[in-house]
């Protein structure tokens, strides 16, 4: 199947036809867009906007520090800009969110994904994944969205390959390509021999497997990545003067906003930060990004070995406000020698205030990190009588956080439990 009848099929699998049909006739022409603060969720609202606006919107952009959208935010936001639609862009698709249309009529999820909890029935879903999981992104979906509706240019194909990138849908470094986004990728691919050409150049957040190549494209998602946050809020305003007042998401999407409307074709990382409007606290960002990675790799060095069993060998690290932990631990992981085939790395950073977060990284998922991560969350939201703590994932990685202030030891005595069970 080729790029356009794959469109033509997706359009109507996922009945794009109805979310014409609601901007078309739009009377007021405002639009509420809430997107998620990681490199995919930036790119989708960048889309999305812009296939907006083209179509007369005024378009009230959201971009929380949370990935799932709170009620009482919805209510305040919709109070505050009264928008005819709202869309909720890379933000999971929650089955709790279908009450929301009693807060507004037309609601438009845009997602990818997996649903968690009951099918929504009340609001709009356009997620490709409901049907089964695929590798995709946010900004692919919003790319699709744009192009049935007419509205492609280059801009908006350098968003989609970000997100794809960011999400890890695709991997042009090593040529893994989810099957999903094939045809839309080689159709692309030559048009932007630039940035998915392989490198020996500096290895990014993206090279877990191997450090040897890279892509433009992974280092500028990456930047993306450390001017919005990443979706982790690893923020950087306190270190500077001149950051003081950055508003991390919204900062790094209306650098990558501008950068997309022409698209230079640059050859290098730094002519990407010199492209950008606000270069000078982009590049400190940046800076600061960077010495974090080499400061938590330094970290992990301290890492133990702990047990091995199902034929995985586990490690633990344990520290306090561990900057970019479950980033630099995927890296780390694939250079732990163990015996066992599998590796298991399980991350731990107290955080004061902000309580403790778990990272699991594991090679092969012989022992789930999701159901690892969901269980100990459920062992201490019971022990603290607390359900804002949470944790769950994928096989090879996931996360658990506690999100406030408990006894440190006895946070641990319960994770010791849980290890001891595996
Ligand atoms: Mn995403």
């Amino acid at each position: 199947m080729n790029y356009k009848q794959f469109l033509n099929q997706e359009a109507q699998r996922l009945n794009f036809e109805v979310l014409k049909k609601v901007i078309e006739k739009a009377q007021k022409k405002t639009a509420l867009l809430y997107t998620h603060d990681d490199p995919d969720g930036i790119a989708s609202g960048i889309i999305l906007k812009q296939v907006l606006e083209k179509n007369n919107f005024k378009v009230f952009l959201e971009i929380p520090t949370t990935m799932e959208l709170e009620k009482w935010r919805l209510q305040e936001d919709v109070k505050k800009y009264n928008p005819e639609i709202v869309f909720v862009c890379d933000k999971a698709t929650m089955g709790y969110y279908d009450e929301y249309y009693k807060i507004h009529p037309l609601i438009f999820i845009i997602d990818h994904h997996p649903l968690f909890g009951e099918p929504l029935k009340s609001i709009n879903v356009i997620n490709p994944v409901l049907d089964g999981y695929k590798r995709c992104s946010a900004s692919f979906v919003c790319f699709l969205i744009a192009d049935f509706l007419g509205f492609r240019d280059e801009g908006i194909e350098i968003a989609a390959l970000i997100g794809l990138k960011g999400d890890w849908a695709i991997e042009p470094a090593t040529e893994e390509i989810s099957d999903y986004v094939r045809s839309f990728y080689d159709e692309v691919k030559e048009k932007f021999a630039w940035l998915l050409k392989k490198i020996k150049s500096r290895p990014t957040m993206f090279e877990v497997r191997q450090r040897q190549k890279t892509t433009l494209l992974n280092q500028i998602t990456e930047i993306i990545f450390a001017l919005g946050g990443g979706g982790f809020q690893y923020f950087y305003n306190d270190r500077d003067p001149e950051l003081k007042d950055v508003v991390n998401g919204e900062f790094a999407f209306y650098q990558l906003e501008e950068f997309l409307k022409a698209p230079l074709r640059v050859q290098s990382e730094e002519e990407f930060l010199n492209s950008l409007k606000e270069k000078q606290k982009a590049k400190k960002i940046f800076d600061f990004y960077l010495s974090d990675w080499e400061h938590t790799t330094l970290l992990m060095k301290s890492s133990v070995f702990v047990k091995s069993v199902k034929d995985t060998d586990i490690f633990l690290f344990v520290a306090s406000n561990v900057k970019l932990m479950p980033m630099v631990g995927s890296v780390v992981l694939y250079n732990m020698r163990g015996k066992s085939k599998d590796t298991l790395f399980i991350m731990v950073s107290q955080m004061g205030e902000k309580g403790v977060h778990f990272s699991f990284r594991g090679k092969l998922g012989n022992i789930h990190c999701g159901d690892f991560a969901h269980a100990l969350a459920e062992r201490l939201a019971k022990k603290f009588n607390s359900p804002e703590i949470t944790g769950g994932g994928h096989p090879f990685a996931a996360e658990a956080r506690t999100r406030m202030w408990y006894p440190f030891d006895e946070v641990m005595i319960e994770f010791f439990k849980k290890l001891e069970e595996v």
